[in-house]
């Protein structure tokens, strides 16, 4: 290829990056698939290696990052990037809007624009002529740092704009933060490789970009919201702060989906109250919501106090970290034999709950945290998980704090407690002889996703235990009416309703019977991959480590867990007992029938009347379909019941099929293999 046809192919890749990187990351809808994309990647890196004469500020491949610099240099922020006032309580957001309204002609009502409060590192960008020149962090506000290398790797942020219309120079400011789930990833990783992990989110935002080596950042999965525009050259382009901020969204730019505009401080109320009910489904922290005057006229008007607008208010969820003081370690045991210390902790109000335990996973996460009985520690609870505590207050610890100690022998049945090689976690070497791993497989077994025994609860399973009725889940299906009719919190009717609920629970799937054995590793999705893979359970028990193997997602370890599961005298002995004692499920030409939704990708939101979300997911996927999370353009169908609320309304945005509960109902009446 001649040069000149080189370097228009090198434009054209440029562009066509552009465009697929601004669908996948910023309207999360991608038109591509990944491995055409990196095709289209390596190439362009081939023709900017061999020419590098060519390269321009705005490729793509500045998204990998570049060599490291010795400090970052100051930028000075031409217009101030100022702080917010915060509010605690809805009193305090009535007064601010009360303030406001008494600074404005009387004939004015404020509306105002919402907005999530992201906790992470708020930064500037600056474009000129459409091209991402500096980044820069807010610093004191008036002098901040300049991250441009770093900012680059950000896949949300364009580095060049989109579309048109755009001033020449162009500043925006937003914050940049790393979604939980990248959090995670990134903290599991750096458990299993150096023991660095860091305390949240925003902590984990800052240290990516404080990284001198940019090459560094490129790895961390950051994203940029934006929500301000600090200055345009030329005449005014938009009146208000939200359509400023949808312009951005045009340019190229993320801004928050959950942006309103409301009329009224009672709008206001009612977003907060229905975000903070929403706070622990999203997919990122936020540590309340921003409420800006949204007329840039009356924002001119109101101004500023030292260095925070009177336009915009802050108003504060309860927050997700606080201290309190660890009591004392209790060592529990899982149903697998994992002993786990569990931190007991003076009780403390945190991310809306009030928090006495916390677990602290094992004796390597004991030893990164230094954590000692006697210390306070920072207990964080965010997004629905299990209260983790985070740090110690080493400042505050007092001399009668005393060493945590790992047990010799299990705390329930005092068999010796075993540490695998290259495994943190101590397990009781007791198995089913211990008791505390038989009430946990029993409780498993009887839980709703796994056999769905309605009204056998944890409580009775331990006082069955406890009372020598039952040794096994076998034994389950021996217990009678007048066994149990007689035992505390017991009664006739109870007992009644309970074999009869032991008896439904007979008839099952074998997905939910693989699923309920417990066996290590074996959670439904693998269950469903061996059902599907094997057809039959005497298949599945013969088979080798591999032919395990071969099924779908199931690796060396999972593989040798099933088989060391099924070698294992006392399981197949089990396993013949509950299938003699009337245990069945459907054979596999039943279930493998004919698949209509194979190849679908589905998803279920909002509450559905006739069935629980579990029931339906099962439903849709012995039908074939896969059923995800979350909802993207590669949806083939969202089944929304009622009060359904941002999956819905993002299906609506991407123009996937979104279809009711009844509408639910008629694909399962219509399909010939429904259970
Ligand atoms: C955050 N942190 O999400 C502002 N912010 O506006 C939003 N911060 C802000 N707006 C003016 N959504 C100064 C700071």
């Amino acid at each position: 290829m001649s040069d000149s046809s080189l370097r228009a192919r090198l434009a054209a890749l440029r562009d066509q990056l552009h465009h697929h990187s601004y669908q996948y990351y910023v309207l999360d809808a991608p038109q591509l698939p990944d491995a055409e994309y990196d095709r289209l990647f390596r190439e362009l890196l081939d023709i900017e290696a061999a020419h590098p004469e060519w390269l321009s500020a705005d490729s793509p491949s500045q998204r990998v990052g570049a060599e490291p610099l010795s400090s970052f240099s100051q930028v000075r922020h031409e217009t101030p990037m100022l702080s917010l006032d915060n509010v605690f309580s809805e009193q305090e957001l009535l007064d601010f809007d009360r303030r406001i309204k008494a600074r404005l002609d009387d004939a004015v009502t404020p509306t105002y624009a919402c907005e999530p409060k992201l906790d992470g590192i708020a930064v500037s960008l600056l474009y000129v002529d459409g091209i991402l020149v500096r980044g820069a962090t807010r610093g004191d506000g008036r002098v901040g740092e300049d991250i441009t290398q770093n900012v680059k790797t950000i896949t949300s942020i364009p580095l060049r704009l989109h579309g048109e219309g755009w001033p020449e120079e162009l500043e925006v400011r937003g914050e940049i933060y790393m979604p939980r789930a990248g959090f995670e990833r990134i903290n599991a990783m750096g458990r299993e490789t150096d023991g660095k992990v860091f305390v949240n989110p925003r902590n984990a935002a800052a240290g990516s970009l404080r990284q001198l080596d940019s090459r560094i950042t490129a790895k961390r999965p950051l994203e940029m919201s934006c929500y301000g525009i600090a200055h345009q050259e030329g005449e005014a382009l938009f009146t208000s702060h939200s359509e400023g901020l949808l312009r951005l969204r045009e340019w190229g730019f993320l801004v928050s989906p959950e942006l309103r505009v409301v009329d009224s401080i009672e709008g206001c109320v009612a977003y907060y109250q229905d975000l903070l009910a929403r706070r622990d489904g999203l997919a990122y922290d936020i540590d309340g919501i921003v409420f800006k005057v949204d007329s840039l006229a009356l924002q001119g008007q109101l101004g500023f106090v030292s260095r925070a607008p009177r336009w915009a208010i802050a108003h504060k969820f309860p927050a997700q970290e606080e201290i309190t003081l660890l009591r004392d370690v209790e060592f529990q045991v899982g149903r697998t034999g994992a002993v786990t210390p569990v931190a007991k902790l003076e009780p403390v109000f945190v991310g809306g709950v009030t928090v006495s335990n916390a677990s602290l996973h094992n004796f390597d996460e004991i030893g990164r945290l230094g954590v000692m009985v006697g210390d306070y520690v920072v207990v964080r609870r965010a997004g629905d998980v299990i209260p983790q505590i985070v740090q110690v207050v080493v400042e505050r610890r007092p001399d009668s704090a005393t060493a945590i100690v790992a047990p010799l022998t299990c705390p329930v049945c005092e068999s010796l407690l075993e540490r695998a090689p290259g495994e943190a976690v101590l397990r009781c070497s007791g198995g089913l002889v211990c008791g505390a791993q038989r009430k946990e497989a029993i409780k498993h077994f009887a839980s709703r996703k796994a056999m769905d025994i309605d009204g056998l609860g944890d409580k009775l399973v331990e006082q069955f235990v406890d009372e020598g009725l039952i040794e096994s889940v076998a034994d389950l299906y021996l217990l009678t009416v007048e066994q149990i009719a007689n035992l505390e919190r017991m009664g006739q009717k109870s007992a009644e309703n309970l074999i009869a609920a032991l008896d439904k629970s007979r008839s099952t799937t074998l997905p939910r019977f693989l699923y309920s054995l417990g066996i290590r590793e074996v959670g439904e999705a693998t269950a469903l991959n061996l059902a599907k893979h094997f057809g039959g359970l005497p298949e599945l028990m013969a088979a080798s480590e591999d032919m395990l193997i071969e099924v779908e997602d199931v690796g060396p370890i999972v593989a040798s867990h099933l088989h060391a599961f099924f070698a294992t005298e006392f399981n197949r002995d089990v396993v013949r007992q509950l299938c003699e004692r009337g245990v069945h499920w459907p054979s596999a030409q039943k279930q493998g029938g004919a698949q209509p939704l194979a190849g679908q990708t589905w998803v279920l939101t909002g509450n559905l009347e006739s069935m629980t979300r579990g029931e339906a997911k099962e439903k849709l996927q012995a039908l074939g379909a896969k059923v995800a999370g979350s909802v993207s353009a590669k949806t083939d169908c969202v089944a929304a019941g009622a009060s359904a609320g941002s999956k819905l309304a993002k299906a609506e945005a991407l123009g996937v099929k979104v279809i009711d509960e009844q509408g639910l109902l008629d694909v399962f009446a219509s399909s010939s293999n429904v259970e």
